[in-house]
């Protein structure tokens, strides 16, 4: 019998364990959908084998702490003849020992977090600087080096399409509410430096596949910095992640990774553009 429940455990972490260790290729459907993504860069994926260490780290203090439980229960219950074990309540060596295994569990998982806590704030030796402004509701793009600038808002068709009585479909749509009429284009390969700011309330920059999320607060700069894979251009899209107002769930943030050259020759051609007329404040309110 107990071998029998032995076994059904057994399955039940095997079957997390095919779960949650699912290689990123999954990660947009099925169980990847409830995970944090793996993403395109090297702190995404440091970030992520982070949680997944803390994640293991639960399920195996959960497996020791429930195990002994339940067997406790099953096997140590008063019908059974068992008698209290009173040895245990004011036991010095016991509670050295359950107050030392804590926090050396504690200390194993603080030292790699801290680590790359400080990873993630290195903002230095950035190839390119791109003050990115929130306002209600869109982002200003500015390329510090070229001055390059341009407002980024939600697109036509699901602006269209999330109206009040639209008669659209939102799944006829495309991302919808997760796209922008001018995405923010960045080179792959290159270190980006990204200076958060907003002119009015506060807003927050967030792509869950960059491992960047900063909070744009008025009358401050906030830094981050990613690098896209060279290998990996594409289109990767999160949203404004603090409540600033009427329109939150409409300002979503699409970042378009290219080529360096592709991303060169794509500044060449904006520099030669007139500049866009709407600043931030004068943008026109939408909905
Ligand atoms: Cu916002």
């Amino acid at each position: 019998m107990q071998r029998a429940r032995l076994g059904i455990l057994g399955g039940t972490l095997a079957l997390l364990a095919t779960a949650a260790g699912a290689p990123a290729a999954s990660a947009q459907s099925g169980w990847g959908l409830i995970n944090m993504p793996v993403g395109v860069t090297d702190v995404s994926r440091k970030i992520y084998g982070l949680h997944m260490m803390a994640f293991w780290v639960c399920v195996g203090i959960a497996i020791v702490v429930f195990g002994v439980m339940i067997w406790s229960l099953i096997f140590h219950r008063r019908a059974r003849g068992a008698v209290a074990d009173v040895t245990l309540v004011h036991n010095t060596k016991v509670e050295i020992i359950w107050t030392a295994i804590p926090v050396l569990i504690l200390i194993s998982m603080a030292v790699p977090a801290a680590n790359l806590l400080v990873k993630i704030n290195d903002n230095s030796h950035a190839q390119l600087d791109i003050r990115v402004t929130g306002f209600q509701w869109g982002w200003q793009y500015q390329y510090v080096q070229s001055g390059v600038s341009f407002v980024s808002k939600l697109a036509y068709d699901t602006d269209a399409a999330r109206q009040l009585d639209s008669g659209i479909d939102p799944d006829s749509v495309k991302n919808y509410l997760l796209d922008v009429d001018h995405p923010l284009v960045v080179p792959t390969g290159t270190k980006i430096r990204l200076l958060v700011t907003s002119v009015d309330v506060i807003h927050s920059w967030w792509v869950p596949d960059f491992g960047v999320k900063k909070d744009a607060l008025p009358g401050f700069i906030n830094e981050a910095s990613f690098t896209v894979d060279a290998d990996k251009p594409g289109v990767y899209r999160g949203q404004c992640t603090e409540l600033c107002g009427r329109d939150h769930a409409y300002m979503p943030v699409v970042v378009r990774a290219v080529s360096p050259a592709d991303f060169a020759a794509w500044l060449k051609q904006q520099q030669a553009q007139p500049p866009q007329a709407a600043a931030p404040a004068a943008a026109a309110p939408s909905g």
